[in-house]
């Protein structure tokens, strides 16, 4: 028989990081199964060049721990992958996590058995539970885009989300990207710099507006960090959790001067906070109409072929879609070896040995293929687990209509089971660090209660979480986000249910419910 630990925690990123530390330090018996060969979640899985965070460094960091936020120096304004990376490791370092993390387990099987969870990969090994918590990340099942004849294909073929260890040369090479969301348009600039030619292989044009990326300056990182506790209280009221200057007024009252200097204003900083310049972009298509006119205007400026910029406009709902942080996008198609084909004109018919055949242009030859086309998110890396609750229910046929969670915490039918930024929290429409903090804070808490209280288990009951699932679908509808294609909806990956999958109510009224439901003791939930 193998031991029973008090928990185990799936997932090795910033969320079971976090999460392991905190259960050690209230005396829990908790360990990390993770499959890949390094801690570090999204930021293991997604070194492709020109992977950075669109999340300002100083906020994209745990505050758990005073000491690690002063300590713990920034270099960039939005950190790129390695050094976050970096962060994760002495993080783990600093508080002594790596032995309590298995490296390399797959994990295939989370089945309630007997009172408690059964963990199991590949092989024989198996793991026994109190509880489980998913810290499986919300963009970490990579979508596999069924493109005809890719299998075929003989040249380098490499996936953003899967992107290798090993240095892969672009120059003397002909390469095609597909993919135009977050990925593709930080890949693409770093291509374009040294390939022969690159296709840049679009089907939906995305907003984006500029990063401005530059190196801290250490007079503000200095000021940032005198106030850090007052800074990380003022972001968590904020709807994003992202401090930043929310402007109040509607974009429709203003005059087209201070229109043209917020938005000038907001271009010129760069960022997600362009989003903010006006308290109605993401919910009045009229104030939207008058961002997504500005980028486009924009576009027009940046990009010199007036063909290839009417192409880069996507002429729908800034914000619907996640907005892009860019740095050189739009000039790089300037450039004289990068070429844009509009794949809603030109579909590719099929991917031949050493080429790509497109609809009304022709076989175009191609050494390297990669894929930025994207994730099953918020619940694919879920559902890629067969984990199977109480009365044999398997959670992929439960949520076969969208996942029904009680604040994306837990799930009816799977007692002493808590999912970290799952479907139905604010997680991706938010600084996730933060969130994630919060979650494991909440999930700890929940944990110690039970324990101390000697119950033994915890369970989401049904009529909440039907009714939390209605309180989401209307704060969604009320947003102009509902209203396209995207991942947030599912639409990416077909038969996918069309829901919203994260909670869009806004930060600070999540925070709030999940204070009130342990003020109420546990109220939602069956303790037994
Ligand atoms: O994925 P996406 P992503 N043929 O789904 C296209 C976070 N993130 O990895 O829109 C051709 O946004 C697809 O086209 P369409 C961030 O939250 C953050 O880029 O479906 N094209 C789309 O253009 C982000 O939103 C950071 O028509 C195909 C693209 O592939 C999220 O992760 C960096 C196709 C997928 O875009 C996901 O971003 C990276 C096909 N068969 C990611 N299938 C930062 O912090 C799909 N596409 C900066």
């Amino acid at each position: 028989m193998h031991a029973t630990h008090d928990v185990i925690v799936i997932g090795a990123g910033f969320a079971g990081l976090y999460m392991l530390h905190k259960l050690r330090s209230y005396g829990f018996d908790a360990h990390i199964l993770e499959r890949a060969p390094s801690i570090g979640g999204t930021w293991y899985w997604n070194k492709y060049p020109g992977a950075r965070c669109d999340t300002e460094s100083l906020q994209y960091s745990y505050q758990f721990s005073e000491e690690l936020q002063q300590e713990w120096e920034w270099t960039e304004k939005y950190a790129r992958q390695p050094e976050i990376l970096n962060y994760l490791n002495h993080v783990a370092d600093r508080f002594q996590l790596h032995a309590h993390i298995k490296l390399n387990f797959d994990v295939k099987n989370i089945i309630y058995k007997n009172e408690l969870w059964e963990i199991s990969g590949k092989n024989e090994e198996k793991f026994h539970a109190n509880f489980c918590i998913m810290a499986t990340g919300c963009l970490s099942q990579p979508l596999n885009a069924k493109i005809a004849g890719i299998e075929d294909f003989e040249g380098e073929c490499y996936q953003s989300s899967l992107w290798p260890e090993k240095e892969i040369d672009f120059t003397k090479k002909t390469i095609a990207v597909l993919g135009t969301g977050s990925s593709g348009m930080q890949i693409i600039p770093e291509v374009a710099k040294s390939a022969k030619k690159l296709y840049v292989l679009q089907r939906t044009p995305n907003y984006s507006v500029p990063a401005h990326n530059r190196s801290l300056d250490p007079d503000f990182v200095q000021e940032f960090k005198k106030n850090y506790k007052k800074n990380r209280a003022d972001a968590k009221k904020l709807v994003s959790g992202f401090l930043t200057t929310y402007n109040k007024k509607s974009a429709l009252e203003v005059t087209k001067q201070e229109l043209k200097e917020e938005y000038d204003k907001r271009w010129a900083a760069g960022g997600l906070a362009f989003l903010a310049a006006f308290s109605d972009i993401t919910h009045n298509l009229d104030a939207n109409k008058t961002a997504t006119k500005y980028i486009e205007d924009k576009i027009d400026e940046i990009v010199k072929n007036k063909k290839i910029s009417e192409e880069l406009k996507p002429r729908s709902i800034v914000g619907c879609k996640r907005l892009v942080i860019e740095s050189n996008y739009y000039d790089t198609f300037n450039k004289g070896n990068v070429e844009l084909i509009n794949l809603k004109k030109n579909p590719i018919s099929w991917i031949k040995r050493k080429g790509i055949d497109i609809e009304g242009i022709g076989e175009i030859d191609i050494d390297m293929i990669i894929l930025a086309t994207g994730f099953d998110a918020m619940t694919g890396a879920l559902n890629n687990i067969n984990i199977i609750g109480k009365n044999n229910i398997n959670l992929k046929d439960k949520w076969i209509n969208g996942p029904e969670t009680y604040l994306g915490l837990a799930t009816n039918g799977f007692p002493n089971f808590f999912t970290i930024t799952g479907p139905g929290s604010p997680s991706v429409l938010t600084n996730m660090i933060p969130t994630i903090e919060q979650h494991v804070d909440w999930i700890a808490g929940c944990i110690r209660y039970i324990k101390t209280k000697s119950y033994h288990s915890i369970e989401a009951n049904r009529d909440a979480e039907i009714e939390w699932g209605k309180y989401n679908d209307k704060c969604a509808h009320d947003t102009l986000r509902y209203y396209c294609d995207s991942w947030y909806l599912g639409s990416n990956v077909t038969g996918k249910k069309r829901v919203f999958y994260p909670f869009v109510g806004g930060l600070p009224v999540y925070i709030e419910k999940c204070e009130k439901i342990v003020n109420n003791s546990y109220e939602g939930f069956t303790l037994e």
